[in-house]
């Protein structure tokens, strides 16, 4: 009875565990299906968004008080690891028999459901958490210490390849998730993880959470950047203010709770002419505003008039002040967290919810009105130049409707410095923003003039204006472009509906100048007319990287990656591999001589911290580097092997090799790390678990049994009627790549004025061949504060800037 019993219970839980298993798969399925309805996008932003939902769940566990620290390191194959000191993911079985952790990383939502005690605040974007993370990643690995152990878990696209495993003893807690995304979901193979993108976001998130530590480290190149701060948004306002003269030293700060929705705000006015007001909602950067944005905007407006009112400030000023001059120069961060937050707009990032206004606004009303009390010669500042700013606004308007007359753009006629196209379907009309007069003759002989119109912008002139934002409307290569669009101008007075062209595409020079000159532009969208960019309108050009020369021959070729291309078909023209594989044809020669390409680059982004000699070996000779670390014995036998292969082979340079075994704990094996000695240059090559279980290890062994199945060294290569023999791929790809070179002349492209109009027409124009960058309102966010640098009075930051760019320019020259 007992028996049949315990039976029947096994085979129940069976069954609910078939049932549970189905409903994961489906589940998973639903999502690599329809990865925008998760993440937002498969392009960068989607990428990136990844990375995001696994922090996110580490700053949770922050803001529940059991966090500090959150590092984050970014692999050379691109693959990541975001690790926290948290009290870990629970490991115990959950339910049909799935722990705990493997219920969170593969059923939809269940994140949060663990955690009752405190409210999911930071969530992410789409607050869609780990599981859909992992179902998007060609790998995945958790690993958790929690309750005296280390516990370890790994997927492949969401589906556990095995149970959870115990594997070592630990008086820690945290977890630890490592995933590369998955390359069918992100189909763009040149999406990399940046590094400047992770670290504003961390930064960000520093500065949301004071107390909480991001670290974030790039093995592809060594750098490091660490994020801290103890005062977190006064520090942030200090940040965007840096480049900036603060109007008053301090810092005005507060911070409250009304309604359940926390409130914390910092402000300072800077002599510049912009605004600058960050919302956020639970960490989240609310691009669109919304209720707080709202509510910030009411109680700052009415608390200044007020205060000037009182102390009778406002009598060279005919009525009150108004918003936009009060806010004039105002650098400011909002964030609040609400228990359920409602995110509306075109990119769901519009605050919804409506008890926010009310307590954001009764906070400010408050406490601002104390704070100009508190600090009256402070105040009396800010409202002058809320003053001036009033009587500037006044003055522009009036020479705005002044030009706008006399170009008589609302009657239609255009500029004469512009070609414009016949077509009048705004939807297939474009306009092509040119830097200089001779790049912009040039595109006017070869654009097609049915669709395509273009307009020639002196730079210079541009490039000078270091004032007040408004007069760039006096400028009249600005005008023009006004003219051209149809839209009219000024936030709240452009009519989207009249724009004439549906792609409005940046084109500058790959130079400093250029990216200056695209800065301007794209800040001037941003500030005049933003609904153009939300609207996706905004296009930059990309022009060729390349041009290469044969003879009598010139082509001009997009990036590196064309430039491989070609390279690799004219070489194939004059080569034969002799000992190529049976049944390996060119095409799957092809493949294989780029996946080459691939392993060096892979090879040389470790090569900071190993030895490439001590790889290459480890590749050829150990068939599971897991299996290896199990035992001391096993490791001996590869170092001696090791110890073998040098002696015989001295042209490797290396002369020495000492090896030392540690036991780890933690994961119940060994590791080991290998000094060598090349060329009299010491290297110490760490081979730890990290490494063992990296998508880095294995995918350079899979390119290297991939090899072997094409062709196997040593590889015998016939040139004409030349045999050669290469024992590494790696020189034989050299030699493969040095051949296509041959008799051929080989530049960087220059500018646009180097191109003739056919080429022009052909590379950059041409719909068919020609590539666009989308702008997003991010990217004009990110040049509205390059612009700040480039234009404002501190010399330090800009300083920086030039140089940095002055970098990407020598970069870009080789
Ligand atoms: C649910 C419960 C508990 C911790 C977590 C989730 C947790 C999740 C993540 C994700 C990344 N880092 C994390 N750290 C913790 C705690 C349950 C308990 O110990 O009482």
């Amino acid at each position: 009875m007992a028996d049949h019993q315990l039976m029947d219970q096994d085979q129940s839980k069976k069954s609910a565990y078939d049932a549970g298993s189905i409903q994961v798969l489906e589940g998973l399925e639903a999502v690599r299906k329809r990865p925008g309805m998760y993440i937002g996008d498969t392009t960068s932003r989607g990428f990136h968004h990844l990375v995001y939902e696994i922090v996110d769940n580490s700053v949770d566990e922050s803001l529940a008080g059991h966090c500090d620290t959150i590092l984050i390191t970014i692999h050379a194959d691109d693959s990541i690891t975001i690790e926290d000191n948290g009290r870990g993911i629970p490991v115990g079985i959950h339910k049909e028999g799935r722990s705990a952790l493997e219920v969170v990383m593969t059923v939809l939502h269940a994140g949060g459901k663990f955690n009752n005690e405190n409210y999911k605040v930071s969530g992410g974007l789409h607050g869609v958490g780990a599981s859909v993370v992992n179902a998007l990643s060609a790998h995945c690995t958790v690993e958790v210490k929690r309750e005296g152990s280390l516990w370890r878990q790994s997927f492949k696209k969401g589906i556990p390849v095995s149970s959870i495993e115990k594997l070592g003893e630990t008086d820690k807690s945290g977890t630890k998730t490592t995933f590369k995304p998955d390359r069918e979901i992100f189909k763009d193979e040149n999406l990399r993880f940046d590094f400047n993108i992770l670290a504003n976001r961390f930064r960000e998130l520093a500065f949301l959470n004071a107390g909480l530590k991001l670290s974030l480290l790039d093995e592809r190149s060594g750098k490091k950047q660490e994020f801290a701060f103890t005062n977190g948004l006064i520090e942030f306002i200090s940040f965007m203010n840096e480049s900036k003269k603060a109007l008053h030293s301090e810092v005005i700060y507060f911070k409250g709770n009304k309604e359940l929705v926390d409130v914390e705000i910092a402000m300072q006015w800077n002599d510049s002419y912009s605004e600058s007001i960050y919302t956020y909602c639970n960490n989240i950067n609310t691009i669109e505003g919304g209720t707080h944005l709202a509510g910030f905007k009411t109680a700052l407006t009415r608390t200044a008039n007020i205060y000037a009112t009182n102390k009778n400030l406002l009598k060279d000023l005919k009525g009150s002040l108004e918003g936009d001059d009060i806010r004039e120069g105002l650098a400011a961060v909002i964030s609040v967290k609400v228990r359920e937050p409602q995110f509306e707009g075109q990119t769901k990032t519009k605050l919804g919810n409506n008890e926010v206004k009310g307590a954001v606004e009764s906070l400010v009303n408050d406490r601002l009105a104390d704070w100009f009390d508190r600090n009256p010669q402070h105040a009396k500042l800010i409202i002058s130049k809320c003053i001036e700013s009033a009587l500037a606004r006044e003055a522009a308007r009036k020479a705005r409707d002044l030009a706008r007359r006399k170009t008589a753009l609302d009657g239609g006629s255009l500029p004469g410095k512009m070609a414009d196209c016949q077509e009048r379907d705004p939807a297939l009309c474009e306009i092509y923003l040119v830097e200089g007069d001779s790049a912009g003759g040039s595109a006017k002989q070869a654009r097609d003039r049915r669709t395509q119109a273009v307009l020639p912008l002196r730079g210079k002139i541009l490039n000078v204006e270091k004032a007040r934002f408004d007069k760039m409307l006096s400028n009249e290569e600005i005008k023009m472009m006004i003219g051209a669009l149809g839209t009219g101008i000024g936030k709240d007075n452009i009519n989207i509906e009249k724009i004439r062209y549906h792609k409005i595409i940046i084109m500058t020079d790959a130079d400093v100048d250029g990216s200056h000159i695209r800065t301007l532009l794209l800040t001037f969208f941003y500030r005049q007319l933003p609904s153009v960019i939300e609207n996706g309108y905004i296009y930059i050009a990309q022009p060729p990287l390349y041009k290469v020369k044969r003879a009598q021959s010139e082509k001009y070729l997009k990036d590196e990656k064309s430039l491989t291309q070609f390279l690799l078909d004219t070489s194939l023209q004059n080569m034969n591999v002799i000992n190529l594989k049976e049944g390996k044809d060119e095409k799957e020669l092809k493949k294989f001589i780029l996946n080459i390409k691939k392993f060096d680059e892979l090879l040389k982004t470790l090569s900071h911290r190993f030895e490439r000699e001590v790889l290459i070996q480890m590749v050829s000779k150990v068939r599971n580097l897991e299996q290896l670390l199990k035992s001391e014995s096993g490791i001996n036998e590869f170092y001696l092997n090791f110890k073998n292969w040098f002696t015989q082979n001295p042209t490797s340079g290396i002369s020495q090799g000492d090896i030392k075994i540690l036991k780890n704990n933690e994961y119940g094996n060994y590791e080991f790390s290998l000094v060598t000695v090349k060329f009299g240059y010491k290297f110490d090559t760490v081979v730890n678990n990290q490494f063992a279980f990296s998508t880095e290890w294995k995918e350079l062994k899979e390119m290297w049994d991939s090899f072997q199945t094409v062709v196997e060294t040593p590889i015998q290569l016939k040139i004409n009627s030349n045999e050669e023999t290469f024992h590494d791929y790696v020189d034989f790809y050299q030699r493969v790549m040095d051949l296509g070179k041959k008799g051929l002349s080989l530049q960087r492209y220059k500018g646009l004025g180097e191109m003739n109009p056919s080429q022009l027409w052909e590379t950059t124009l041409n719909p068919e061949n020609r590539h666009l960058l989308r702008v997003t309102i991010e990217d004009a966010m990110a040049a509205d504060e390059t612009f700040s640098v480039l234009m404002g009075e501190q010399v330090e930051p800009r300083r920086k800037f030039i140089e940095e760019n002055a970098l990407l320019a020598k970069e870009l020259d080789v």
